[in-house]
């Protein structure tokens, strides 16, 4: 089963606008299959572990801030290929940068509020999926 589940967050931009629904039509239209799925409201400390890895990174401090402004939608997700699939379908970080019809570039609000998050590889869709899911919560 390795390479065949990617772990992704509709960030606090994308719910605030009303969007959780569109873009979850688009993940399943290009053939993600829903494993598990919450709705929640990271705090700070939490969404700080989860960007752990960004600690050194300038922005840091603003993505942890922003992260926890606001509830957000986890899911883990599966299909072939899905962590190089789903970051095709989500584009570039900065949407001025990503393909016409990603999900970045018709719902991001910027580099920071870019409405969705996407593992980047299999390894760490395996960590982050296992950040928020326990076995009992996947189907
Ligand atoms: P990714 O989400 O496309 O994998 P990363 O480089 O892993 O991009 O960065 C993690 C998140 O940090 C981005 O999705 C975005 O929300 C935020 N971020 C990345 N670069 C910047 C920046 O230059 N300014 C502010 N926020 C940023
Ligand atoms: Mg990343």
């Amino acid at each position: 089963m390795v390479g065949n589940i990617t772990f992704t967050m509709l960030k606090p931009d994308a719910v605030e606008a009303n969007n959780i629904g569109p873009i979850l039509a688009k993940i399943n239209q290009a053939g993600f299959r829903i494993v598990a799925m919450k709705y929640l409201k990271l705090s700070k400390d939490t969404a700080g572990k989860f960007y752990e890895v960004h600690k050194e990174r300038p922005f840091y401090g603003e993505l942890v801030d922003y992260m926890s402004s606001g509830p957000i939608v986890a899911a883990v997700l599966q299909k072939d290929n899905a962590v190089a699939d789903f970051r095709t379908l989500i584009g570039a970080t900065d949407p001025s940068k990503a393909e016409e019809g990603t999900i970045r570039k018709l719902f991001a609000k910027s580099i920071a509020a870019n409405a969705v998050h996407g593992s980047d590889s299999d390894e760490n869709a395996a960590i982050e999926a296992n950040f928020y899911f326990s076995q009992i919560e996947r189907f």
